[in-house]
């Protein structure tokens, strides 16, 4: 594979994250299936030609074999993807445990159940062995596949130690760090025991990317009083080695769905669901089923609206789509009963003979299902409690040029900063205050919906994840080649 002749000698970017976009069945001792599934970053990285990306990450499954590990190679380097093989018990460590249960809910502010609370403290430095443990074996793996003149960008919460390892290795390497969640506070960060050597790790980055100015700017405010060193506009210095810190909000391939809506199969469906909720504006919600996407508030919401609004009770449906994940963990669990039995109450109370209220749905969607259900939505509800940025706002918008509908976006999303001035902005722990926003949303005026479209449609429309991944790339390269004319100085 290494000897492979490179198309246009395109520059090589390995693009590292925990979970490569393929999903892998075995189907025998050394043979495997593979899905590839097209994700944010997925087709991001597709629509940029300048580079040719390969992936290295966990294929999500657990080989302890050797056959089937060479197997499993084989089959994903046709799909220019490169596993790590994690077992069980790392999985269990680090991916379950401190990726999911520590870091995942910090950088989200919240907090962890009572019962937890305890437990993880004590199983704390074990976890944090075994992050840093994978995080090693992530490096191997780069460092194996890398060569001179690669660009490497590392990706998320679960590969902080990463940017270190690689740079021990070589110190010439070009890394780069892009966090997808938010990162809280310096005094939200302050409270993790592995605090420092975490921040001291993501500095050995190049080129350390966020969302939005203000989690770029609470990054550096941690470097400053957890590590006490300088913060300077472009990022933080230490000892004379800088490291840049920018935001780069991510978009997505807003074309694709535009596109998507003149396929035949598109619009059978949309007409469909016109002919299925005819007569009654349709709400959607389309999330992981995660704490942090704030569903039980927003049906709570509904509820609250249907309850002081008793004239649109037979004239409004709310469709939630909630995708199950990390359905292993308690605390997913007992969120998905939470989920039914709110609906169940809602729908008991609020539902008729022939309707109710409230479709909730616990599965995903495909791709143009997805379209068809933005498409002939009137009011997408977007209630993140805390979202690094949350894409389902820009699909929603892109697929709405024909019918301009309303976008109720909770503040607490990174989205908020980019659609705000086109969306109705939320508190999503104010209920009152979302069930006005969703009165005020089915009865905004043609001309209202129009002119916050518009300027929603614009912004979705330029700002694309091809864009995104593009100018994290190049300022990845500027930066280094700035460091290397300041040393040389
Ligand atoms: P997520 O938390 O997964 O991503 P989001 O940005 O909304 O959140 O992306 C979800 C993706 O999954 C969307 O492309 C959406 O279409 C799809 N999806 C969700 N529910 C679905 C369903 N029921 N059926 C089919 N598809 C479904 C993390 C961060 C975000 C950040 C992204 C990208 O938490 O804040 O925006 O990474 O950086």
């Amino acid at each position: 594979e290494r000897q492979e002749v490179r198309p246009y000698n395109r520059q090589r970017l390995l693009v590292v994250a925990n979970r490569l976009p393929v999903s892998a069945v075995r189907r025998g001792e050394d043979s495997w299936s593979l899905e590839i599934s097209a994700g944010g970053l997925v087709s991001a990285l597709l629509g940029v030609k300048e580079f040719e990306a390969r992936w290295i990450g966990w294929a999500g499954v657990n080989v302890p074999d050797e056959v089937g590990q060479k197997a499993l190679t084989k089959a994903l380097a046709e799909k220019r993807c490169i596993p790590v093989f994690l077992d069980e018990e790392i999985v269990h460590q680090y991916y379950n445990g401190y990726c999911n249960n520590i870091l995942w809910p910090l950088f989200h502010y919240l907090g962890l159940p009572q019962e937890d609370r305890l437990a993880t403290t004590r199983s704390f430095q074990s976890q944090f062995a075994a992050y840093k443990k994978a995080n090693q074996m992530f490096a191997d793996v780069v460092n194996e596949h890398y060569e001179e003149g690669d660009v490497v960008w590392c990706h998320d919460y679960h590969l902080m130690f990463l940017p270190k390892c690689l740079k021990e290795y070589n110190s010439k390497m070009k890394v780069g760090w892009f966090l997808h969640t938010p990162f809280p506070s310096s005094e939200i960060h302050r409270t993790l025991p592995s605090r420092s050597e975490l921040l001291r790790s993501v500095l050995a980055a190049d080129l350390v990317g966020f969302h939005t100015y203000d989690y770029a700017r609470h990054f550096v405010s941690a470097c400053t009083r957890i590590l006490g060193i300088e913060g300077t506009p472009e990022g933080v210095e230490d000892q004379g080695k800088l490291t840049r810190v920018a935001a780069f909000p991510i978009g997505i391939d807003s074309e694709r769905f535009i596109r998507a809506l003149e396929v035949p199969d598109v619009i059978q469906h949309m007409k469909e669901l016109k002919e299925r909720f005819a007569g009654r504006k349709v709400m959607l919600g389309v999330d992981r089923l995660d704490m942090i996407k704030g569903i039980p508030q927003k049906i709570l919401a509904f509820e609250k609206f249907l309850e002081e609004n008793a004239n649109w009770r037979d004239k409004v449906v709310l469709l939630q789509i909630a995708v199950p994940t990390r359905t292993d963990v308690p605390e997913y669990q007992k969120l998905t009963s939470q989920v039914h039995e709110i609906v169940g109450r809602i729908n008991g109370r609020f539902g008729t003979l022939t309707a109710v209220p409230i479709h909730h749905l616990d599965r995903s969607l495909d791709f143009y299902a997805l379209c068809a259900l933005y498409a002939v939505t009137d009011v997408a509800l977007v209630t993140s409690l805390r979202d690094g940025m949350n894409l389902v706002s820009y699909e929603f918008v892109a697929c709405q040029e024909s019918k301009k509908g309303v976008l109720i976006l909770s503040e607490f999303a990174g989205a908020a900063q980019s659609l705000g001035a086109g969306a109705i902005l939320v508190n999503p722990w104010n209920i009152t205050e979302v069930a006005a926003s969703i009165g005020q949303a089915l009865n905004m005026s043609p001309e209202e919906r129009e002119k916050r479209h518009r300027h929603n449609f614009h912004h979705v429309k330029t700002h694309t994840a091809q864009e995104w991944a593009e100018t994290f790339v190049s300022e990845l390269n500027d930066t280094v080649i700035e460091a290397q004319l300041r040393i040389s100085k």
